[in-house]
């Protein structure tokens, strides 16, 4: 089935949506975004003048030249970054899982690699490799560490797709650049960081069907157990993935993901201050896991290697809201009632949770096409039973009189 949120070539490859591989993913629901690069350096300011649109497209949106953005490297010293830190923030958060930019559009690797020297540790002041020490943090504190790689885009390879203000589009050799630069490194990150839990390939763009196919392949064939995004191109990921920031109208009988930001931008800019509310992030990431799909909610560190304030903030609210609702969103599936006004279902073995946006007046909350022997609030740890009456049209379930959560109060239907 397909959604207008998700475009076909973006989809799940026939046969992923049985295959067991999936499963620890399903389970998590919830996962950290990092977008990090040099492009955090400039923070959405070019020569002065605020650069609009998303913060790590600045070298493509003002067309800056290689020869000028590249010595961003010598300044790129992110000594506040702290692994173990942002690793416990997504802990804390209830994210299960951490893709953060291996390497994102702009070419710079923020990992060590043997195949240009334009990455992290041997072109900076700064000199570590941050993925091993995440790949370190990650293993230590049980969450799974995933990377994101721009298999098409590349503005600083010649070869690579998208820059056409250095580069002639006409002379480029992107088959070349697939075989001899993308392929060795995408082996390069799932050889030397452990377990690596997906790959998140962005933006296919004009790759064939091949080398989607030769890149699932090789993943596969590294890392048996790595699961790999619908971003691959051409039909051929494990999962499908939404549009950036796009919740599909409909449940969808498919594995898929929504990559999405707290503010606006992915990679960090200085300016944009336009957060999210706790209540909407929460809002989000119940609507989309009661359609069966992940939340992959982005941050986007500053140069300096920390994490804004703002989103730390609402990571820990989502957390501590996930502390006692966490059971109605881990490893379940899409709820039996779709297009409810007041709220969103999900369901797992004998339980439909009930997720009350719009708490009823006087709590009497009724549900129709469904049957139930029991109800209690989940965040009750009694277990108290709800008086519930079966009528001819509804389900009426008696709850408090006041919302007992305003942001989102889950009754439990036993069956
Ligand atoms: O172009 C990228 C963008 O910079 C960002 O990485 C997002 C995240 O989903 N993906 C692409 C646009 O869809």
């Amino acid at each position: 089935m397909q959604d207008e949120a998700i475009r076909v070539d973006r989809g799940q490859r026939a046969g992923a949506r049985q295959d067991p591989r999936l499963s620890w993913w399903r389970e998590a629901r919830f996962g950290m975004f990092i977008h990090w690069g040099l492009y955090a350096i400039p923070a959405g300011i070019w020569k002065g003048q605020q650069i609009p649109e998303i913060g790590e497209w600045i070298m493509h949106t003002a067309r800056i030249p290689v020869a000028e953005y590249e010595p961003l490297a010598r300044q790129f010293n992110p000594v506040r970054f702290d692994a173990a830190a942002w690793v416990a923030l997504a802990k804390k958060a209830g994210q299960r899982y951490l893709v953060i930019t291996s390497k994102h559009h702009d070419g710079f690797c923020m990992f060590k690699s043997a195949y240009t020297r334009y990455n992290i540790v041997d072109s900076t002041p700064f000199g570590r490799d941050p993925m091993q020490e995440l790949a370190s943090e990650c293993r230590k504190q049980g969450v799974r560490l995933c990377f994101y790689y721009s298999q098409t885009q590349d503005w600083h390879h010649p070869d690579g797709d998208g820059n056409d203000w250095d580069y002639d589009e006409s002379k480029k050799d992107f088959a070349g650049y697939v075989e001899s630069y993308v392929k060795p490194q995408v082996r390069e990150l799932l050889t030397h960081y452990g377990p690596i839990g997906l790959i998140w390939f962005d933006t296919p763009k004009g790759i064939t069907a091949d080398q989607s196919r030769s890149l699932l392949d090789l993943c596969h064939q590294i890392q048996p157990d790595c699961i790999v995004c619908g971003r691959l191109g051409n039909t051929l990921g494990d999962y499908a993935s939404a549009g950036d920031n796009k919740i599909p109208q409909q449940s969808l009988d498919l594995d898929w993901e929504t990559p999405a930001t707290i503010n606006d931008t992915w990679g960090f800019k200085s300016y944009d201050h336009n957060w999210k509310s706790t209540d909407d992030l929460i809002h989000k990431l119940v609507d989309i896991v009661s359609k069966g799909g992940n939340y992959l909610l982005n941050v986007g560190p500053t140069a300096e290697g920390i994490i804004p304030q703002p989103s730390v903030e609402r990571l820990l609210a989502m957390g501590n809201w996930l502390g006692i609702n966490g059971e109605a969103i881990y490893g379940t599936v899409a709820g039996p009632l779709q297009g409810l006004g007041w709220g969103r279902t999900m369901a797992k073995a004998g339980k439909v949770y009930l997720h009350v946006f719009d708490w009823p007046k006087g709590g009497v909350v009724k549900v129709s096409g469904i049957a139930a022997t029991g109800a209690y609030l989940l965040a009750d740890p009694s277990r108290a039973a709800l008086p519930l009456s079966h009528g001819d049209q509804a389900l009426t379930i008696q709850g408090p009189a006041q919302a007992p959560d305003g942001i989102d109060t889950v009754i439990v239907l036993t069956r």
